[in-house]
C-alpha cells in the first residue's frame, strides 16, 4: 500500500547528529545573535517542517511578496512574514554571505543561517497590507514597531539542534513525529482544532461535530508557543486540556502541542495556521468564527469581521492543501440542554440561548462567582480557579504618591499594621527611604535616577503581587509616565491601587518635619520635588486622601475602605 501524501515523512532543515556536532564547534568561531522568544519559536518550525516549504527566515524578495500578495517570490502561497529581525548594530557589522550563530536565551546554538540579505524594513505597510491597521491596538503591530529589531536579515537556515523544553516534553511533537503516529494508529483524516484558550463545552461540541462531519480523527493541537498578550497561560491551559482529555474517546482523539508564536492576525493567520497543520499530517482544519481575532482597534471597532478568516481560508483551500471545517459560533440552547451551531436555531424566537463571554468568564473568575456547569467541565473551572484566585485572596499592590512630607509613610505604616491584623497575606511596605537605604543607595534624585528607583519598587512589587502577597508602596513618584508603567506591570498579577496624598505644598512646607523644605529652599537641596523639581498631579488615582485637619487613622481606614470595596479584602472588621 503506497503511503498517504499527508503522512510521508517532511523535509526538515536538522543535519545529521554527527554533522550537528562538528558544525556546534565550528559556530562558536561565528557571530551570533541571540534569538527572542518569538524568534525561537518561528525558528523551530522553520527546522522541524512545521513551516515547510520554508528553508530559512525570508529573504528580502520573498518578504516583498509576502507582505503585497500572501506568496513567496516563486508563487507558493506563504500568508505571514516570518523574518529574522536584529538591531541595527548588530546588522551593520555583517558582510551578505556570512554565516552567523542562532543562540536561544541561554547562548545554546541552535542553527546557523548564511545571511543571503539585509533591510530595513517599512514597518508600516508591513502592519497595513499583513495585519490590516497601522494601529498599535494590534498586539503584532504593537509588536512590530516596538519589540522587533529595525533590520531584518535573511537567509536559509542550517539546524543543529531542537530548542529545549523543559515543560510537558510526552505532549510536543514535530511533524514528523505526528505523521509516524498516524501513520501507526492508521489514521488517514485528522482534523485539527487550533485553539488558545481552555477547553469548554462549546468548544467540546465543535469538535466532536468537526470531527463527525469531517469523518476523522481528532487532534487537538493548542498553541504552546506565544498567543495573546493577557491570554491564560500555557501551563494552566495544559493542565485544562489534560483533565478533560478523557471526554474525548481515547481511540479517535489525541492532543500534540504546537510551539507556535501567534500573530493574531485573522485572515492571513487562518491560512498560516492551515499550512501549518497539512504540514503535521492533518486533512481537514477547524475555523470557527473570529478566528485568530487579535480584539479591538484604537476606535474600539473589530479588526476583522467575524467570518473573513473562513472566507479567505475558503478561497485558498485547494492551494493550502487542507480542507476546512467552518463553523458559526456554538452556542447553548437552554430548552433542549445541548450546544447548537447559532445559526442552525430555526425556533431562535422560542428558546432560551446561553452564552458566556470570554470577559464574563474573567469577571466570574475574579469576582468568585459561579461558573454553570452547562458552560464548562468542574474540572477546567478548578484548575482556572486555582489560577485565577478571587480578589480576595490574589496579591496586590498599594501605591501611594504625593510630595516629601504628605504623610505618605505614616499612613502607609498604619495601613499595613491594619492588614497585618487581618492576618490573611503577608504584607511588604515599600517606604521611600526604606528603599532608597536598601534598594537604592547610589541613586539621587535626577529624573533618570527617580525613575529608576520606581522602577525598582515596581518589580519588586510585581514579584510580591504574583506570589499572592501586599506590597505597600510609598515614594513620591513625581511622574506620570512611570507610575503608568509600574501600574501595568503590577496589574499582569493583581490590583495596583494608586492613592494620591494630596496634602498641599504649602501644608507639606508648613509641617516641614524633616527640615528639608527650609533647605531647598535656601538652595541647599536641588532639584526637590514642588519646590525645584516638577510633580505629575495623578489624574485618576484609585483614591485620593486629603490629610488636612483629618488624622492618620481616619486616612488609613479610607484606603481599607477602598480596597474592601475593590474586593480586595473579603468582609470588614
Ligand atoms: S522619588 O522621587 O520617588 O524617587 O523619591 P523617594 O525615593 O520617595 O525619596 C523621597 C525622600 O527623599 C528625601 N529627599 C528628597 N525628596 C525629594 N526631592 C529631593 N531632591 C530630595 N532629597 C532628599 C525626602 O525626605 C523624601 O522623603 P519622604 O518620605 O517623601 O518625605
Amino acid at each position: 500500500m503506497t503511503m498517504l501524501a499527508n503522512l510521508a515523512p517532511i523535509p526538515e532543515l536538522y543535519v545529521s547528529y554527527d554533522s550537528a556536532q562538528k558544525l556546534k564547534v565550528e559556530a562558536a568561531n561565528l557571530k551570533s545573535h541571540d534569538l527572542t522568544p518569538r524568534q525561537i519559536c518561528d525558528l523551530e518550525l522553520l527546522m522541524n517542517g512545521g513551516f515547510n516549504p520554508l528553508k530559512g527566515f525570508l529573504s528580502e524578495e520573498d518578504y516583498d511578496n509576502v507582505v503585497e500578495n500572501m506568496r513567496l517570490a516563486d508563487g507558493t502561497l506563504w500568508p505571514i512574514p516570518i523574518t529574522l529581525d536584529v538591531s541595527e548594530e548588530f546588522a551593520e557589522g555583517l558582510e551578505i554571505g556570512e554565516d552567523i550563530a542562532l543562540r536561544d536565551q541561554e547562548g545554546v546554538i541552535l542553527a546557523t543561517m548564511t545571511v543571503t540579505d539585509r533591510w530595513t524594513p517599512d514597518k508600516s505597510r508591513e502592519a497595513e497590507k499583513v495585519f490590516g491597521a497601522d494601529d498599535v491596538a494590534h498586539p503584532a503591530v504593537n509588536y512590530l514597531h516596538h519589540t522587533a529589531g529595525k533590520v531584518y536579515l535573511g537567509g536559509p537556515v542550517v539546524g543543529i539542534q531542537q530548542p529545549i523544553h523543559y515543560d510537558f516534553r510526552a505532549r510536543r511533537d514535530t511533524p514528523n513525529e505526528l505523521r509516524a503516529f498516524f501513520r501507526k494508529l492508521g489514521w488517514r483524516r485528522i482534523v485539527a482544532f487550533q485553539t488558545r484558550n481552555p477547553l469548554h463545552r462549546a468548544h467540546q461540541e465543535l469538535t466532536f461535530r468537526a470531527a463527525r462531519e469531517a469523518q476523522a480523527n481528532l487532534l487537538i493541537h493548542p498553541v504552546v508557543g506565544m498567543t495573546k498578550p493577557g491570554d491564560v497561560d500555557h501551563f494552566t491551559r495544559v493542565r485544562c486540556y489534560e483533565a478533560v482529555l478523557d471526554k474525548y474517546p481515547a481511540a479517535t482523539t489525541t492532543m500534540s502541542l504546537l510551539n507556535l508564536a501567534m500573530r493574531m492576525a485573522g485572515p492571513r493567520e487562518a491560512v498560516w495556521h492551515g499550512i501549518i497543520r497539512r504540514n503535521h499530517g492533518c486533512t481537514h482544519f477547524i475555523v470557527g468564527r473570529d478566528h485568530a481575532g487579535p480584539g479591538k482597534n484604537s476606535a474600539g471597532e473589530d479588526f476583522y469581521g467575524p467570518y473573513d478568516a473562513q472566507d479567505l481560508f475558503r478561497q485558498y483551500q485547494d492551494e493550502i492543501g487542507i480542507e476546512m471545517v467552518d463553523f458559526k459560533q456554538m452556542v447553548y440552547v437552554q430548552e433542549r440542554a445541548q450546544y447548537e451551531p447559532a445559526d442552525e436555531i430555526a425556533d431562535r424566537e422560542n428558546v432560551t440561548i446561553l452564552n458566556i463571554s470570554g470577559t464574563e468568564l474573567r469577571r466570574r473568575l475574579r469576582e468568585g462567582l459561579e461558573i454553570p456547569e452547562w458552560f464548562s467541565f468542574p474540572e477546567v473551572v478548578e484548575e482556572l480557579r486555582r489560577r485565577f484566585p478571587p480578589r480576595s485572596k490574589q496579591g496586590f499592590t498599594v501605591f501611594f504618591t504625593g510630595f516629601s512630607g504628605s504623610g505618605k509613610s505614616t499612613i502607609a505604616n498604619a495601613l499595613m499594621i491594619k492588614l497585618m491584623e487581618m492576618g490573611d497575606r503577608p504584607v511588604t511596605l515599600l517606604d521611600g527611604d526604606i528603599v532608597r537605604k536598601n534598594l537604592s543607595s547610589e541613586l539621587g534624585f535626577s529624573k533618570e535616577h527617580r525613575d529608576l528607583n520606581i522602577r525598582r519598587i515596581g518589580y519588586v512589587a510585581s514579584e510580591i503581587t504574583k506570589n499572592g502577597g501586599i506590597a505597600i508602596c510609598a515614594p513620591i513618584a513625581p511622574y506620570a509616565a512611570t507610575r503608568r508603567a509600574v501600574r501595568e506591570e503590577i496589574e499582569q498579577y493583581g490590583a495596583f491601587v494608586e492613592v494620591h496624598v494630596a496634602t498641599s505644598l504649602e501644608e507639606c512646607e508648613r509641617r516641614d518635619r524633616k527640615g528639608l523644605y527650609k533647605l531647598a529652599r535656601e538652595g541647599k537641596i536641588k532639584e526637590f520635588t514642588g519646590i525645584s523639581d516638577p510633580y505629575d498631579v495623578p489624574e485618576n488615582p484609585e483614591l485620593r486622601v486629603d490629610t488636612e485637619g483629618v488624622d492618620v487613622d481616619t486616612c488609613a481606614h479610607q484606603v481599607l475602605l477602598k480596597l474592601e470595596s475593590m474586593g480586595l479584602i473579603a468582609g470588614s472588621r
